[in-house]
């Protein structure tokens, strides 16, 4: 990123975002995020609770497979780690406050750099961590959630709590009781795991069964040194169901859900649906966000998109207005997030390169999730949604339809309703009619 010419900081040349209604022509303004206004009986701001991801915003190089970094940040040139850390914090914080953002989410390494020494990495995130509860103070911005990354250093090429290792497994959980130090340190209201590499690549050299149980175990192990210390914030998983590793324990809500039944962690742990990971696993995000909400798990998002025609995590901005008005049809109707926010796990592209970029990508963020809040609501005040829906079902709300609900029927009770009725009637899903209320108040 560029810093503009004699500006102090790399985000001075930006001024403080704020909202100015659709009409406004200016660029750097909310057009509909306007943090105060109450929708549904809730400001704005309580309903989405955003946060920008440190890792995409202030550690993303613009690097891919192909190409040598693009978002060359100003503090890269300072050569002391702890200095670099602080320089980047500043720079975080100075970004958060201009957007009005009131939280933040990061991975231990994001923070400052990891090292191998178990002992030094404490220190300097510890370091960071005070220096993070000055900036916090200074400006009101909270912790949404901190976590540890177990996938991006070699010794977690094969996992890290489903590593056929035990060493790598206690390495994986030193990083987590550091992690969990600092969320509860900083204030952190929940605290996330995303299993990159809690999986496997080929069933040749793997025992799925253990290391499944292996995974459970290590949850576990890290939830009771929490609650024992203080945290009584919510633990999310957060599914993805391939790559970086093949195949992902945390495949989709679903499978996470099941997994948390089997091994007796539903009453601490929640989910955090990201819209991509969604799409990788062959569903819409609105299918994800209703499995969690039907199980009472719908805790977190991380908004993002995926590209169409590419099958992997492109990590775009959202920007689908009719896609996210549906999925706050369902955040709604389930009173919305559990504990948790709406996370930017985004990230510019390799070529957005200015400083204005971030500001745009989460202005634009912001402002559709706060359009799509304010469609959706008046969706379900204004139109005949959910009625329409309640009205499909109505058959089960007396009679023979409310007996079978409740368990009253036996198998021949059916065949003899069925037999004395003749034919159902046929009754139109309406299906179009219900696309077009999206439409109509978005
Ligand atoms: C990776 C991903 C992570 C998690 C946190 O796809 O989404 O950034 O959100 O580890
Ligand atoms: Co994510």
């Amino acid at each position: 990123m560029s810093v503009a010419i004699g500006a102090q900081t790399l985000f001075s040349a930006i001024p403080q975002i704020q909202y100015e209604g659709p009409q406004s022509d200016n660029p750097l303004a909310f057009r509909w995020y306007d943090a105060q206004r109450v929708v549904a009986g809730k400001p704005m701001k309580e309903w989405l609770r955003f946060a920008g991801a440190y890792w995409h915003s202030f550690n993303g190089s613009g690097a891919d497979p192909f190409g040598e970094p693009t978002h060359l940040f100003p503090w890269d040139t300072e050569a002391d780690p702890i200095a670099r850390a602080r320089a980047k914090m500043d720079a975080a914080f100075e970004f958060l406050t201009k957007l009005g953002l009131p939280y933040y989410c990061f991975h231990d390494v994001d923070v400052v750099d990891y090292t191998n020494d178990v002992a030094d990495n404490e220190r300097r995130l510890q370091t960071m961590v005070a220096y993070a509860k000055e900036k916090q103070q200074e400006t009101g911005i909270k912790l949404l959630w901190g976590t540890a990354n177990l996938f991006s250093h070699r010794r977690y090429m094969n996992g890290a709590a489903t590593n056929p290792d035990f060493h790598v497994l206690a390495h994986g959980g030193a990083q987590v009781k550091a992690a969990i130090d600092a969320t509860i340190a900083l204030g952190g209201e929940n605290y996330v795991f995303w299993g990159g590499r809690e999986g496997y690549m080929t069933l040749l050299n793997t025992d799925m069964k253990r290391e499944q149980e292996h995974f459970a175990r290590f949850l576990h192990t890290a939830k009771d040194y929490a609650r024992r210390n203080g945290f009584t914030g919510t633990f999310f998983i957060e599914p993805k169901p391939m790559e970086p590793t093949k195949h992902q324990y945390d495949y989709d809500a679903a499978t996470v859900i099941g997994f948390l039944r089997q091994y007796d962690l539903l009453d601490d742990f929640k989910l955090n649906l990201e819209v991509n990971h969604a799409t990788l696993a062959g569903h819409t995000f609105q299918h994800e966000l209703q499995v969690a909400a039907d199980a009472g798990l719908l805790g977190s998002i991380d908004a993002n998109r995926g590209d169409y025609q590419n099958g992997w995590d492109t990590d775009q901005f959202p920007n689908n207005l009719y896609e996210l008005t549906e999925s706050m049809l369902v955040i709604l109707e389930a009173g919305g997030l559990q504990g948790g926010g709406i996370n930017f796990d985004a990230k510019i592209r390799r070529n957005s390169t200015d400083a204005q970029d971030l500001f745009h990508a989460h202005i634009g963020g912001m402002d559709l999730f706060a359009r799509a809040l304010v469609a959706a609501d008046a969706i379900l005040e204004k139109s005949d949604y959910r009625q329409i829906r309640r009205q499909r079902y109505a058959s089960f709300d007396g009679g023979p339809g409310q007996a079978f609900e409740q368990g009253q029927l036996s198998l021949e009770d059916l065949r003899d309703f069925a037999a004395q009725n003749g034919e159902p009637a046929v009754v139109s899903g309406r299906q179009e009619y219900l696309e077009n209320l999206i439409n109509r108040f978005i």
